[in-house]
């Protein structure tokens, strides 16, 4: 009655939305949580002050989406594994989700701030590698916004992915100290915490009711301690967790037993402990077998198991129906242990027999594969998985024993199908396959792009795929118009909304599609193109402050930026950029649209051509852009520290988008979606989501080079030669030997000697077979760059044609045909 009768006279001033409310609120929490005065308050300080006002209006929903999922056991609960979540900056997004940015910024204009100087302020959380972890974080945002209930489980890194310097052209990796201030949107919960066991040995003992069962003697145990994130949908009604997992030592030690020597191996385990969530590795693919990084994967995976069965059990189901309260996603073999541990939990900790817990199990998991890169599949060496996992070792291998007599059964006229199939790879030395674990542990398998699926199905997980034909389907990735739109470029926003209204934000396959009846209307053209403008006066901005490059924002902005990896060709663009160079220089008086080509990205540190490649960048940009006869035509720049970020700023201001890797190699890029969905046409090749990003937007309305998969399949059986497309092509052999020579390594003709040689003798992933169908594109789209009115077609028809590309498309497929979870 009281809280009733002061929300009638007052507002509560903790969800007081009006912009007197929140400028009250800001201040509050300014002397209180941060401890300033206004006059003394540093950008940080009102970081923090914004940040908990914004929060304390997210706590109800936040408190009612946990007690829905605790409560509700009819309704299955999704919960989304991932070794990474990308989840990038908080506060813009949060604020956009609960419509609260405008008396935010009217709040704090009236006392003297800029709110977009405060929202940059903020670190980014940056615990994921790429594409796959910042999927993980789109994934969140819809299932949030569609209103399904759902838990994403993973690692609370204490160092997320490196911070990238550029010193002398060359990448650095420095320490990412994300946690250096204490981060406002997580709450640690005391009371969500679980043992995880690690190492020791196995022995059989016989129960009280006289069965026999299976001890597990671990030789470590620590404890993994929920920290949670909320993840509000957009409205703000909705709210859904994200619980990320910190190892910690069991237990303070008892001082009074302690020796010496005790006290220092006790300090010793508890530093190993809090080792295990210390850092993320910075690994894209060739995959990497770590003692340490199975130890993360397996206590992420052990908490969130142990944490679901807690709340099954809470509510007061029976343990064999645990797959009708949960459907668990694998985001790719980072998590596979789960379906072992999940046997484990269920036969070895809670009784249940081997059949009935192997029903529960399969219809528990979906597995979710992202790489076409055999080499980037997760293959653990047996010694190593023995010695971290021994009790998971032998259910894996009661798993195989099984799963291989029906193989068998099945196909006895094919007896080598068993090797091919088995979770064991028995070559010396023998591995554990995590794909196969993953695909004989669920009911589902999905690619992520159509293309994907079907390569999936043919060639990466082929023998899979012939015998479970009915688990293999296709999910299309999206990225969330949220943040890759609304909050990202506010001018086009604007633009689009002037138009159609602001239901595209939730509904974006439905509207969108309605701004292709403005393509040509020469207002609405003028106002995209002024949109454009103010976004790439914002990089523009950016790259002089920070690099120091002065930009045209009248250039045509040409920008590649994702992990620097030799599939995705970083290379091929800069042969192209050296081209480019060298006919200015041959003819400066030629007829030329300026470009400014813009790349930025991270290379795995022990990627060695990778980091040769960023090397290349820095050093061609340091020639083109001084050299007098380029005049300033050509601008080359490299973003330092490709992060959600710096990404927020780049993908809007672009106007052709790079998605250039060899078909047949890029799972499907999402990358592309946010270039296509911010204006940019893209030239690229058909890989990945470009090919249907192409069928939505018209091939007229996308620059296509390149060979086909199956073209690179019969060039790579019939033998491949890259030094012979030197010889028709005048302009690539000149690169080369430029390169080669020293031309852009300051005379010293031994820099790039492992970067073009790898080109000249091996290029596995034929950059210089593509060359001269990529310099005929280029030519093609500058051409029509220069035609405003019929480039700004092709843009918006770009963005009104994307629609299918939001995750909340992708999420609703998941529920429908994975999940089996209602969605409107
Ligand atoms: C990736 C694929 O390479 C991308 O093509 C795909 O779009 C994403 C999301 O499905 O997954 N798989 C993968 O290992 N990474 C991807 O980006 N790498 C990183 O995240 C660094």
């Amino acid at each position: 009655m009281a809280a009733k009768r002061r929300t009638a006279a007052s507002p509560d001033p903790r969800t007081d939305c009006s912009r007197e409310g929140l400028r009250k609120a800001v201040l509050d929490n300014l002397f209180y949580a941060t401890g300033h005065a206004q006059e003394n308050a540093a950008r940080g300080d009102w970081y923090t002050a914004v940040a908990y006002t914004v929060r304390d209006r997210m706590l109800k929903a936040w408190v009612q989406g946990i007690e829905r999922i605790a409560a509700d056991g009819d309704v299955r609960c999704v919960a989304y594994l991932s070794a990474e979540f990308l989840i990038g900056p908080q506060l813009g997004a949060n604020m956009l989700a609960l419509g609260i940015t405008e008396p935010m910024r009217e709040a704090l204009a009236s006392l003297g701030q800029d709110l977009d100087a405060i929202v940059f302020h903020e670190p980014e959380p940056g615990l994921g590698n790429g594409g796959l972890g910042r999927l993980a974080a789109c994934f969140m945002d819809s299932l949030a916004t569609l209103g399904v209930p759902a838990i994403g489980y993973g690692i609370r890194y204490e160092f997320g992915m490196f911070r990238q310097a550029i010193e002398d052209g060359a990448q650095v990796e420095l320490a990412d100290k994300w946690l250096r201030r204490p981060f406002p949107w997580e709450l640690p919960r005391g009371g969500q915490q679980y043992e995880v066991r690690l190492g020791g040995k196995t022995h059989m003992e016989t129960a009280p009711d006289g069965t026999l069962r299976v001890q597990w003697t671990p030789a470590k145990t620590v404890t993994a301690c929920a920290h949670d994130i909320p993840v509000v949908g957009h409205g703000g009604t909705h709210c859904n967790l994200l619980r990320l997992w910190r190892a910690e030592a069991v237990e303070a030690f008892d001082f009074s037993t302690f020796n010496a020597g005790e006290y220092f191996s006790s300090v010793h385990d508890k530093i190993f402990s809090e080792t295990i969530t210390k850092v993320l590795y910075p690994n894209d693919d060739p995959y990497q077998g770590k003692q340490l990084r199975l130890g993360q994967q397996y206590l992420f995976v052990s908490a969130s198991l142990q944490d679901m069965l807690h709340i099954h059990h809470s509510l007061g189901k029976p343990l064999e129906t645990f797959h009708t309260t949960f459907a668990i996603q694998l985001n790719d073999t980072h998590p596979a242990v789960a379906v072992a541990e999940l046997m484990r939990l269920l036969v070895d900790v809670h009784g249940m027999d081997w059949d009935t817990a192997w029903s529960v199990t399969t219809q528990t998991f979906a597995y979710t594969n992202h790489t076409l890169l055999p080499e980037a599949l997760e293959k653990w060496p047996l010694p190593l998985f023995a010695e971290v996992l021994p009790r998971h070792l032998e259910i894996v291998y009661e798993i195989n024993r099984r799963f291989l007599e029906s193989v068998t059964a099945a196909h006895p006229e094919d007896p080598d199908l068993a090797r091919r199939l088995s979770l064991i790879d028995e070559t010396s030395p023998r591995f554990v396959r995590m794909a196969h674990l993953a695909t004989v542990g669920s009911k589902a398998v999905n690619g992520v792009a159509a293309l994907h699926s079907e390569l999936l199905k043919r060639d990466v997980l082929g023998d899979l795929a012939a015998f479970f034909p009915e688990k293999f389907t296709n999910v299309t990735n999206g990225v969330t118009p949220r943040r890759w739109l609304a909050l990202c470029n506010p001018a086009l926003a604007a633009c689009i909304s002037n138009r159609i209204g602001t239901r595209w934000q939730d509904h974006f396959e439905e509207e969108i599609i309605r701004l292709e009846e403005f393509a040509d209307d020469p207002d609405f053209q003028a106002q995209w193109q002024a949109a454009k403008l103010t976004n790439k006066q914002r990089l523009t901005h950016l790259a002089k402050t920070i690099l120091r490059v002065e930009l045209d924002p009248a250039a045509l902005f040409d920008v590649q930026v994702k992990r620097i990896h030799e599939y995705k060709r970083q290379h091929l663009n800069v042969l192209r950029v050296i081209a480019l160079y060298n006919r200015l220089r041959r003819n400066p008086g030629m007829d030329f649209v300026p470009r400014a080509v813009i790349f930025g990205g991270k290379a795995a540190p022990a990627y060695y051509l990778a980091k040769q490649i960023i090397l290349l960048v820095n050093r061609v940009a340091e020639v083109v852009n001084t050299d007098p006869a380029v005049a300033g035509r050509l601008r080359v720049a490299f973003v330092p520290n490709f992060n959600v970020r710096s990404g927020q700023v780049i993908y809007p201001a672009a106007d052709l988008s790079q998605q250039i890797s060899l078909a047949g190699k890029e799972a499907s890029g999402t990358g592309n979606m946010k270039f296509g969905i911010n204006g940019a046409v893209t030239i690229g090749t058909l890989d990945g989501a470009n090919v249907e990003m192409r069928a939505c937007v018209g091939e007229e309305n996308f620059f296509l080079f390149g060979l086909t998969t199956d073209e690179v399949q019969a060039v790579q059986r019939a033998g491949y030669s890259p030094a012979a497309h030197l010889e028709g092509n005048p302009e690539l052999a000149e690169a080369l030997d430029q390169i080669r020579s020293g031309v852009f390594s300051r005379g010293d003709a031994g820099c790039f000697r492992p970067l073009v040689d790898n080109l000249l003798h091996r290029d596995e992933y034929l950059v210089l077979a593509d060359f001269a169908s990529y310099m005929d594109c280029q030519d093609r789209a500058a051409r029509t760059y220069a035609d405003p009115a019929a480039w700004t077609r092709m843009s918006i028809l770009n963005v009104a044609r994307l629609g299918m590309f939001s995750s909340d498309r992708s999420i609703r497929e998941y529920c429908r045909n994975i999940w089996n979870v209602p969605v409107e």
